[in-house]
């Protein structure tokens, strides 16, 4: 694996402070975590080791800039965000630059559209923050009875590696424009991109309305969810640290927000063995992320009738793909974001290939000379729904093809999972193809196309993929805003 050079303002990373209470600082300890890129396996950086004190002082910076945050109108803070979003524009090939090198998605597969959703995101929530509207309930004559959509105050979030401009935006935005504070921690993992974010977030925004923490989940993370004074938590993660999440915050009785894990079904029918289709599930697999999407279409349950012209044409185009250097205009898939997740995939891919009746149609076992965390695109064929690869969530570049036949079987497999993120239908039997949407247990399910998220929908998980939704001014509501009735007696 060869890996060209870098650019040259992003060679020099260095130390990188966080942000609490408009300053930017070291943690409270002075101790430091490195930033390793996963393209080569150097170290890019370092952040602060947060810990409970910096977390302490984050939240208490946070709770003292609520109550003017608060009580600065909603139009005003929803023109700050437009106005985040026009500055950062300029500097979203460098923020994208260094997301590549911190978590080894590809830049012009990943990151650009990545960088570049986090100016969306800013403007569409910027853009509708007069409609926190709320309701008149007609009692009777003699009384007006309305409510108030009203923030919670601070609101502690926690976003994971996989994308990390993705999730911290769609935490900021909807979370301050509806008018609470903020203490947001980065992953270990993927913390630069962010805290570049935050920079340019905290040359508008007054101090303590966005605090930015970085340091390990078991510290910072831990002293972030226990904190007596957040009002409530949003997390982007593992399913099991949502699972500890929602128990810690059941103590408190704190409002939790979850995007968790998927083992996302995508139903191909026998109609759809066109080239387009097969396109369509590799983008769905999330295959230029290296499968490290929740979202993750990865397993395919493909109709008997056309299983071996689709895995030829699946297995042709995968080993097309270039697999290298994130930062390459020629690379389609860059590198896994670290050494225990390589791991992880390689003990599922040795799982599979052990597996007695599972087949390895395409990739296996990584066999790239040099630094670096690549894994070429692995698909098993002949795979039975229960077993591990089928039925854990692997977030790498993993697929499994099971073939089916009856339609009623193949939406009970689908649904055979405790996770409900996704789904995708391919087939051109408008009948067919939404009658199996409708009976897919998942929170977006997606005919005949395979992209990303879009702003606007209410994006969320069924079952154990989450609680709470993303993406919308209704997510936002829901999420970031509590409801108060105010009766007002007309006769006295
Ligand atoms: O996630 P973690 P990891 C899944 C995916 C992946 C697995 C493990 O299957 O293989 O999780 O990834 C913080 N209190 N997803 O270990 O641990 C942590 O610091 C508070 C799916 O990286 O959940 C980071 O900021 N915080 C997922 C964030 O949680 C804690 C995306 C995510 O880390 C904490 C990522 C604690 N006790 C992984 N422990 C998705 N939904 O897309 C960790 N954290």
């Amino acid at each position: 694996m060869t890996t060209q050079t870098i650019a040259p303002e992003l060679s020099a990373i260095g130390d990188q402070p966080m942000l609490v209470a408009g300053e930017w600082i070291e943690a409270s300890d002075g101790d430091w975590i490195d930033v390793v890129s996963p393209r080569d396996l150097t170290t890019i950086g370092r952040v602060p080791r947060g810990g409970p004190e910096d977390v302490q002082h984050a939240v208490a910076a946070a709770a003292a800039a609520f109550p003017a945050w608060r009580d600065t109108k909603p139009r005003t803070r929803g023109d700050l965000f437009r106005q985040i979003a026009d500055a950062l524009e300029p500097q979203l090939e460098r923020i994208a630059r260094l997301n590549s090198l911190e978590n080894g998605n590809d830049l012009r597969t990943q990151t650009r559209g990545e960088a570049a959703f986090v100016v969306d995101c800013f403007r569409y929530f910027g853009g509708v923050a007069t409609e926190m509207k709320g309701e008149t309930v007609p009692l009777s004559s003699g009384v007006l009875d309305y409510s108030r959509r009203e923030p919670w105050g601070v609101v502690g979030a926690i976003v994971p590696w996989n994308a990390p401009l993705m999730m911290a935006a769609l935490k900021i935005a909807p979370a301050l424009v509806s008018g609470n504070t903020m203490v947001l921690k980065t992953a270990e993992d993927a913390p630069l991109a962010v805290l570049e974010v935050a920079r340019i977030c905290q040359d508008f925004l007054p101090a303590g309305v966005l605090n930015v923490l970085t340091g390990y989940g078991a510290e910072a993370g831990e002293a972030l969810i226990n904190h007596p004074d957040v009002a409530k938590l949003s997390f982007t993660g593992s399913t099991g640290v949502g699972k500890r999440i929602m128990r810690t915050a059941a103590d408190r009785v704190v409002p939790v927000s979850l995007e968790l894990g998927g083992k996302s079904p995508q139903i191909v029918f026998p109609d759809a063995d066109q080239d387009w289709v097969v396109d369509g599930t590799i983008a769905g697999m999330r295959i230029y992320r290296q499968g490290q999407s929740c979202t993750a279409g990865s397993r395919l349950f493909v109709h008997e009738d056309i299983l071996d012209t689709y895995l030829d044409k699946l297995t042709t185009k995968l080993s097309r793909l270039v697999v290298g250097d994130p930062l390459d205009e020629a690379t389609d898939i860059g590198a896994v974001v670290n050494q225990r997740q390589y791991d992880k995939i390689c003990g599922y891919i040795a799982d599979g290939i052990a597996q007695p009746g599972a087949e390895l149609a395409t990739g296996g076992l990584p066999d790239f000379d040099g630094p670096g965390l690549y894994i070429r695109p692995t698909v098993f064929a002949n795979v039975s729904n229960t077993w591990r690869i089928a039925a854990e969530e692997i977030f790498g570049p993993v697929a499994c093809v099971i073939p089916w036949r009856d339609e009623k079987d193949v939406v009970a497999m689908a649904n055979d999972t405790h996770y409900g993120l996704a789904g995708f239908v391919w087939t051109k039997d408008i009948g067919a193809g939404l009658r199996t949407a409708h009976a897919l247990e998942a929170g977006w399910v997606q005919v005949n196309q395979g992209g990303g998220q879009v702003l606007g929908q209410s994006f969320g998980g069924y079952k154990q993929s989450g609680l709470g939704r993303e993406f919308s001014l209704e997510g936002m509501l829901e999420s970031y805003t509590t409801r108060k009735h105010i009766s007002l007696s007309l006769e006295r």
